[in-house]
């Protein structure tokens, strides 16, 4: 293609090409403006009838919006237009025309229903509050690599067909592999402690899960990105310290390079980078600060997980992120350690947003004959994981780790009401295209 100027370059006594979508047209008879847009924004092009030839106003005449066209033309000054130029065209070219009825305009000022946009998720993206989320999306995951790089770590890939389940039976979703069963995998878990068994040691991975969850709420995902981190030579409280700083750069970046894309979300004023020190509440301080809201019809009691509803109101009372440290063993899976004084309470440590649970994580069991009991203790056969406990027995170092939900992350640093908003096709109970 001919060689264009973004829109955001245009400056005035240029001859430009710019290429975009038609996303208004506005015929006054006798002069007619086409506003263009493209991803660094719009630009005005201005066509007086009388002074242009028939082989530009009759393309302009037959236009629909959401149509790609080039136009070359000079650009002038013109203080009422968008970015504050206008070109006057001397060719308008239609590069690939878009039929009459749209299923969804993206010009319109009032959102369409969320199924709507998803059905039609390439004109959905074509606002710049949706292209907004999605520029920050990527401002953000590359912060988290960079973040855990710089902490010394090690990128990896796991396998996403594996053998057996870790997060609990019931969300698995099986699949036919070559005629024996397998599972989408749930999480990197078993695979980034044996990588972290290695002389890798610290290592983190960013890539999909696979949830069989009967949720269907606005903050569960069937397929969501894991941001996930196992270091060895590390216990909860070295997990927990990488985590919090990967959510500061996370929000750091995208002040420092996202800060137009916020300011299209209207969030520039009210975003700010969380304070360092994350508090860190222990199980039971937690039950006793939900207890003390009042808001639950139950009181909690030693042993129960929290509720949405618990969540909501500790997460009111604390207002800020927060780690909730020193949970009982019984509700934390097999590969949580317990602590050396207590083996009825874990390692296991939740980082909550005031709005929701964002990463579970924990020091590991890293001896084997430990381990062995726990799969006893939580009713797993032991022989279907030999591939993971069998490096148990060649010095595995002690190691801790945890799982970030990357939606989520993204869904509470942009206020946004439902996780399905921050992912380009949301996998649901309903939703399986596009
Ligand atoms: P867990 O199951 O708590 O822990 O998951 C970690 C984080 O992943 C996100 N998440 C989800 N987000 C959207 N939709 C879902 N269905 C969904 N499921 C999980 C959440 C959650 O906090 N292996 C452990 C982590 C570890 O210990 O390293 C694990 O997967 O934000």
């Amino acid at each position: 293609m001919k060689e264009r100027t973004r829109v955001a370059e245009v400056e005035p006594g240029q001859t430009v090409t710019v290429a975009g979508w038609v996303h208004e047209i506005r015929d006054l008879g006798g002069i007619a403006f086409v506003i263009v847009r493209e991803r660094t924004g719009r630009l005005q092009v201005t066509v007086p009838e009388d002074d242009l030839p028939a082989s530009v106003t009759d393309v302009v005449s037959e236009l629909s919006r959401e149509s790609v066209i080039q136009v070359t033309g000079v650009v002038r000054e013109e203080g009422r237009a968008p970015g504050g130029v206008e070109v006057f065209p001397e060719s308008i070219e239609v590069i690939a025309p878009a039929a009459p009825q749209l299923p969804l305009d993206p010009s319109e000022k009032v959102d369409a229903e969320l199924p709507t946009r998803l059905n039609n998720r390439t004109l959905d993206l074509r606002k710049p509050d949706v292209q907004a989320i999605f520029e920050i999306r990527s401002t953000v995951l590359a912060a988290v690599r960079d973040s855990f790089r710089r902490q010394g770590c090690v990128e990896i890939t796991t396998p996403k067909i594996v053998a057996t389940g870790t997060e609990g039976g019931t969300e698995l979703f099986p699949i036919s592999y070559f005629g024996r069963e397998a599972f989408m995998n749930q999480s990197p878990q078993l695979f980034k402690q044996l990588i972290a068994g290695s002389n890798l040691e610290s290592v983190f991975e960013i890539g999909p899960i696979f949830r069989a969850e009967e949720h269907n709420t606005p903050r569960h995902l069937n397929e969501a990105t894991s941001i996930d981190f196992e270091g060895a030579y590390c216990d909860a409280s070295d997990a927990m310290s990488v985590l919090e700083q990967v959510i500061i750069d996370a929000h750091e970046a995208v002040i420092d390079e996202a800060s137009d894309a916020l300011s299209t979300l209207g969030l520039e004023d009210s975003f700010m980078v969380p304070a360092g020190g994350f508090e860190r509440l222990t199980y039971d301080e937690a039950i006793d600060q939900v207890n003390a809201t009042g808001a639950l019809d139950e009181p909690l009691v030693w042993g129960d997980d929290l509720s949405t509803e618990a969540e909501r109101a500790l997460g009111e009372a604390v207002g800020s992120h927060y780690f909730i440290t020193h949970w009982p063993s019984e509700i934390k899976p097999f590969y949580i350690k317990d602590t050396d004084e207590d083996e009825t309470i874990s390692t296991g440590f939740d980082l909550m947003h005031p709005r929701m649970e964002l990463s579970s994580g924990g020091q590991r069991e890293h001896r084997h004959d430990r381990l062995i009991e726990g799969f006893e203790q939580q009713g797993l056969d032991p022989d279907a994981f030999e591939y993971y406990t069998k490096m148990f027995k060649y010095g595995m170092p002690p190691h801790a780790g945890f799982g970030l939900g990357g939606e989520r992350l993204i869904m509470t640093m942009l206020e946004l009401d439902n996780i399905r908003e921050a992912v380009l096709f949301p996998r649901d109970r309903q939703r399986l295209s596009p």
